[in-house]
């Protein structure tokens, strides 16, 4: 880990830098990909498979008898899990509905609002070294919740042409049954433009690598909606003096084992915290099965030693962490303190892992300081809101003066008009 001991405020921009990847080399690639699924649809998909995942498929739709024997696979105490995390999660998300609002802002001039689902979407898992069926719950459950009509999940297969199992029965659990043996750049054509197989939605949701990102990217500018700008996963883990630092290194190493370009970062105000600390990543990590990944990820994070509580924050509030962690007795007044963060873990019981999996909150995040301007996955993402209104013969009369005046201002006089044909029209009776 990379240490910084009282770094001048200057200087934190600097320090905290995410690594930028440069999207042109990645559209060169990409670019290709999107006009072929556009021009042959299912053959180019079938085409990506055998050159990318090594497999060849007759059949890009997962059956339903693959889906039920997917459940054999997947051990009772696992399935007992997922059913938990489901619970748990759809409880969160269920709480997250609004009610529709009524507002009469002038008598007779009724002004609404609710919110209604996004027909279609599509959801997208990546396969990679850990198939994250997780991932599965935390978009298809709001995607149900929300009522959205059509959900379509892609995700390669192996190159035996299967799916992970546990992705099959969390994908079943959670009430989706549209499940297309489909990975990468060529996943995301397929969803926004639609192929024989796969639907054409209307919003895409998930995680992927840096083709699959810049494939969303693209898409976009055609009109189909994206979840978030996506990077390399992050947390940002600030530790007080009593914090135990078999908790601190297991908290950085579960974000280490994510991937080799994941964004560790730990703050503390107590240079007597890293001899312990030191020793317990030694020992952890030692006992990974991807400690590999874990390790190389380090070398590249920061351990930086402040001050004091109140510049914690402000750091924090400059770096706008995917994951903030704290691991502290101040930790609820700290997170108060917090306006720039994804998801927030409050108090030393609250691990990462535990809203990764199965507390309720979701677990895809903005990354890369997207965090200052956006929420994560939620309800609110499998929704819009339309707005209503309804205006009386006696509203009409109430706000119609206001609008002629100021149409007239703008020189608009059909709008104008549009009130005062009405006026007339009722001056008449
Ligand atoms: N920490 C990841 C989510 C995840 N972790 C899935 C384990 N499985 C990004 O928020
Ligand atoms: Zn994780």
């Amino acid at each position: 880990m990379k240490d910084y001991f009282y770094p001048d405020r200057v200087n934190w921009g600097k320090i905290l830098a995410r690594p930028t990847q440069s999207l042109k080399d990645i559209r060169k690639v990409v670019e290709p990909i999107l006009e072929k699924v556009i021009a042959e649809g299912d053959k180019a998909l079938q085409f990506y498979t055998k050159e990318f995942d090594k497999t060849e498929l007759e059949e890009l739709l997962v059956t339903s008898k693959e889906i039920s024997e997917a459940a054999n696979q997947v051990e009772d105490a696992l399935k007992k899990a997922i059913k938990q995390a489901i619970a748990n999660i759809s409880q969160f998300h269920e709480a997250q509905k609004v009610k529709p609002l009524k507002v009469e802002t002038m008598k007779g001039v009724m002004c609404e609002r609710r919110a209604v689902p996004i027909p279609k979407v599509g959801l997208y898992i990546p396969g990679g070294t850990a198939p994250l069926f997780s991932t599965v719950l935390m978009l298809a459950i709001p995607a149900k919740i929300a009522g959205c009509r059509e959900i379509v999940l892609c995700t390669p297969p192996d190159k035996k042409g299967n799916i992970n199992p546990a992705i099959l029965y969390g994908a079943e659990q959670a009430g989706i049954t549209k499940i297309v043996k489909v990975g990468g750049a060529q996943a995301i054509a397929a969803m926004a433009y639609g192929t024989e197989t796969v639907p054409k939605v209307d919003k895409i949701f998930g995680p992927g690598n840096q083709f699959v990102t810049a494939a969303k990217q693209l898409v976009s500018l055609d009109g189909v909606a994206i979840d978030m700008p996506a990077g390399p996963s992050e947390v940002l883990v600030y530790a007080d003096k009593d914090a135990d630092p078999a908790f601190i290194a297991a908290d950085l190493l579960s974000q280490a084992e994510h991937g080799v370009d994941s964004q560790v970062v730990f703050v503390t105000t107590t240079d007597a915290l890293f001899d312990g600390l030191q020793k317990e990543i030694y020992n952890q990590l030692r006992e990974l099965p991807r400690w590999e990944i874990a390790d190389r990820c380090l070398q590249d994070s920061m351990v930086i030693l402040l001050r004091e509580e109140e510049e914690v924050i402000d750091l924090i509030n400059t770096y706008a962490p995917e994951h903030l962690i704290l691991l502290s007795k101040n930790a609820r007044e700290m997170a108060e303190k917090v306006e720039n963060a994804g998801s927030i873990f409050i108090g030393y019981y609250t691990p990462e892992s535990a809203g990764d999996y199965a507390s309720g909150t979701n677990h895809t995040l903005p990354t890369n300081g997207a965090a200052r301007a956006y929420s994560g996955v939620s309800l609110d993402s499998f929704v819009k809101n339309i707005t209503y209104q309804e205006i009386t013969k006696e509203g009409i009369q109430n706000i119609g003066p206001t609008v002629e005046v100021m149409a007239e201002a703008e020189s608009l006089r059909a709008h104008k008009n549009a009130v005062t044909v009405r006026l007339n029209s009722l001056k008449k009776k």
